[in-house]
């Protein structure tokens, strides 16, 4: 231990690959968790930081910790990671939104958790690695304010060839309730906002002029978002983040978005179809009536916002129509980008928990452990088709709106992808990228074991 400085590797695993190529993530962004512990750690130790995605591990490496981030998608893969730096005896400390969800499967495969944030417990468990006296499991909760003084080792990422835009909390979690949603039960339905003056201090250090707030809902709290908005318009910059689509019933919140720089926000759609957003329950959605979005729609329009328009498919109340006419809405209604997630039973989530006890979950209830899983496939049996056509009507969906026709269909829309240069070329940048994922992706298996296994000359 030089300087008395520990040796910490931060590692961010990759979802897994194709059997016979390696998937290289074509939309890479910086991993702000990683960036956030470094923040943390960096008085206490050295840093690496190796990003699974697009770059080896050297696990050789001398190291004290190697510290996992674990998303349920990423699991397989972090365990196998896992299990290289136990061969070297190297201690394992696991965190993320999977350790909340399931952390008795993650203790499995790691020396030590940490269950919710690190901001307030991290030193706690140096200190005990300091002193041999690790403990398994620690408890972060839920950190109010969130990342309280706490910036980003930017520095980390740097010839990493991520995109060129920086990730940067506002806030956390979200106030919904959606059955099938990972962030709902990571935060107990509640959401925290930052202190305005450190966001304000992390874009100035930053640098960047294009931003991603990764609030899981930015304008979850209207009037805190309101103020930060103020402090962004002199500041010039461009940028993008989530948000539920209530937004649009304050014209001075939408206003201040306009005016501070947005370009669009991911918003949850999830479906044109009534009965499934009553069922899902994303009651949101529906606070003035529902006509398919129509009001709202030509509202992002008057605002020019450029959206990425998320849905969910594979609900009880779903058919194979009315999961295509979703299809036809997106591309007709010409958003910039839209995204056919089928719906994922997370662990521990209400959706979860409801097609257990129906005994409809497959791949044993753990898909994202299963060596047979493939990537954007139904990992439950739906109510009004078989698990096939639920993967295949997802397939479709994405194909449909990323072809090319569609592409060219889309970009005309004047009063968004087409208001400024600098949309339109975000709209030709980012399109293709995202068509290319698409098909990359598809049918992708878990973790790189089955791969490596194949290719055995292959070191990664
Ligand atoms: C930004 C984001 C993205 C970005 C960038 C991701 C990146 N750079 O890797 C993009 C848009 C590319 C993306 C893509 C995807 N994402 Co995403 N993403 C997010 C989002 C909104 C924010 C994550 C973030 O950076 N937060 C800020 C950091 C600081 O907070 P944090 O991660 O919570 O970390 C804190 C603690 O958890 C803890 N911690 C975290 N890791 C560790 C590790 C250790 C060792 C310790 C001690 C502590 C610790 O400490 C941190 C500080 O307190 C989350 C939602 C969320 N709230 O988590 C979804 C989320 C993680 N994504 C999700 C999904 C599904 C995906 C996709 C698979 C979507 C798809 N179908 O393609 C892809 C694949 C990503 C991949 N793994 O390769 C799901 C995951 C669900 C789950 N159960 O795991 C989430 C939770 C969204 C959701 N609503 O369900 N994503
Ligand atoms: S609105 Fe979005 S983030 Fe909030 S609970 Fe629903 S799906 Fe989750």
């Amino acid at each position: 231990m030089e300087n008395n400085k520990l040796k910490i590797s931060l590692i961010k695993p990759t979802i897994g690959t194709k059997l016979h190529s390696l998937y290289v993530d074509e939309g890479r962004m910086e991993p702000l968790m990683l960036g956030v512990l470094g923040g943390l750690l960096s008085s206490a130790a050295e840093l690496s930081l190796y990003d699974d995605r697009m770059e080896a591990i050297d696990y050789d490496k001398p190291c004290d910790i190697a510290m996992i981030t674990v998303e349920t998608y990423t699991a397989k893969r972090a365990y196998e990671i896992a299990l290289e730096y136990k061969k070297r005896n190297i201690t394992v400390i696991m965190g993320g939104m999977h350790a909340r969800l399931i952390p008795e499967e993650v203790l499995e495969h790691c020396d030590t958790i940490i269950i919710g944030d690190a901001e307030n417990i991290i030193d706690e468990v140096i200190n005990d690695f300091r002193n041999k006296n690790l403990k398994k499991i620690y408890n972060g909760e839920i950190v109010k304010p969130p990342q309280k003084g706490v910036f980003p080792r930017r520095d980390l990422f740097k010839g990493k060839g991520y995109l060129p835009i920086s990730l940067i909390q506002f806030s956390r979690g979200c106030v919904h309730n959606c059955n099938y949603c990972a962030v709902s039960k990571y935060f107990d339905r509640q959401h925290y906002c930052r202190s305005i003056k450190d966001v304000l201090i992390e874009i100035e250090m930053q640098q960047r002029k294009f931003l991603f707030f990764v609030d899981d809902n930015f304008i979850a709290n209207k009037e805190r978002a309101k103020q930060l908005l103020r402090e962004l318009i002199p500041l010039k910059i461009h940028w993008v983040s989530q948000g539920s689509i209530d937004m649009l019933y304050d014209d001075e919140l939408m206003e201040l978005i306009v005016k501070s720089g947005c370009m669009g926000f991911v918003m949850g759609f999830e479906s044109i179809n009534e009965a499934s957003i009553d069922h899902m329950g994303k009651r949101v959605n529906k606070i003035r009536g529902f006509d398919k979005y129509k009001w709202e729609i030509e509202r992002l329009r008057y605002w020019g916002l450029q959206t990425w328009a998320a849905f969910t498919i594979g609900h009880d109340t779903d058919t194979l129509e009315s999961i295509k006419a979703t299809c036809d809405f997106a591309i007709q209604n010409k958003f910039t980008f839209a995204a056919y997630n089928i719906l994922m039973p997370y662990p521990n989530t209400p959706l979860y928990n409801q097609l257990k006890e129906e005994n409809r979950l497959l791949y044993g209830g753990k898909w994202w452990l299963d060596d047979n899983y493939r990537f954007n496939h139904a990992a439950y049996i739906p109510k009004n088709m078989t698990p096939d056509e639920l993967t295949e009507v997802g397939f479709y969906c994405r194909n449909e709106f990323n072809k090319l026709s569609s592409l060219l269909y889309r970009a005309f829309e004047p009063s968004t992808n087409m208001s400024s240069l600098f949309r339109f070329t975000t709209y030709w940048l980012y399109n293709p990228l995202f068509r290319k994922e698409v098909y990359k992706k598809h049918n992708m298996l878990f973790g790189l074991k089955q791969y490596l296994e194949r290719n055995k000359n292959v070191k990664k």
